[in-house]
């Protein structure tokens, strides 16, 4: 990365000398850092308000400068003393994902299951539990919220490390932000879900039902 960046820092020096003699090179260098800094967020709104019993609302922030990702991920009125998983989900080919909405209840239960969400929302992809770049999705190190159903999570992940592991999983699909959805999951486990509510592998349906989603944007 550095040595990119030097690179390319030296291919503007070479362009303005050739311009405007050599001033303005200086300040063409001082700029590149700020430049250098993706940002990317998600507006994250409720879903299954009819388990939840009230709307799960947020924001998420990827803020990606040089080999760091910073993800800061603020949740409202999630169900209160509990973990809450959280991922991006996407697809392994090119497609864009969306946040599922009623529109994907296939089975009519009144309920969007984590399955539910696939056809359009693709698959759960990279974990923002406490060390996302292990990719480990069944942790117990996510966020908890608290009483008021408030939490703050943030995480400084490796985009090295990230996208090694991500290659792994996923093969030539890249990270690619703005592509995917961030869904926050969970609620209580005495909850009274009908049979028909699905899960993945043998993890229980309380924990992996999609409690709010957000479709991830590239803002600078
Ligand atoms: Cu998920």
């Amino acid at each position: 990365m550095k040595i990119h960046y030097l690179s390319v820092a030296a291919a503007l020096a070479v362009v303005s000398i050739g311009c405007n003699g050599t001033q303005s090179s200086e300040e063409e260098t001082k700029t590149q850092p700020e430049q250098s800094k993706t940002i990317y967020e998600a507006k994250i709104d409720a879903l299954n308000t009819s388990v939840t019993g009230g709307a799960t609302t947020g924001t998420a922030r990827f803020a990606v400068e040089g080999e760091t990702m910073t993800v800061t991920i603020d949740i409202k009125n999630a169900p209160a003393g509990i973990e809450h998983w959280q991922h991006f989900h996407g697809f392994t080919n090119d497609n864009e994902a969306a946040c599922a909405t009623m529109a994907e209840d296939k089975n009519g239960d009144g309920i969007i299951d984590v399955v539910e969400t696939e056809p359009v929302s693709g698959t759960t992809m990279v974990p923002f539990n406490e060390l996302p770049a292990k990719m480990e999705v069944g942790s117990d190190t996510y966020p908890k919220a608290a009483e008021d159903g408030s939490y703050h999570y943030e995480a400084k992940v490796s985009v090295k490390d990230l996208d090694e592991a991500f290659a792994k999983a996923f093969g030539n699909a890249g990270i690619n932000l703005d592509k995917r959805v961030l869904y926050i999951h969970g609620v209580p486990a005495d909850t009274k879900l009908p049979e028909s509510v699905a899960s993945i592998a043998d993890i229980p349906a309380h924990i992996t039902l999609p409690i709010a989603c957000g479709k991830i944007n590239k803002i600078q």
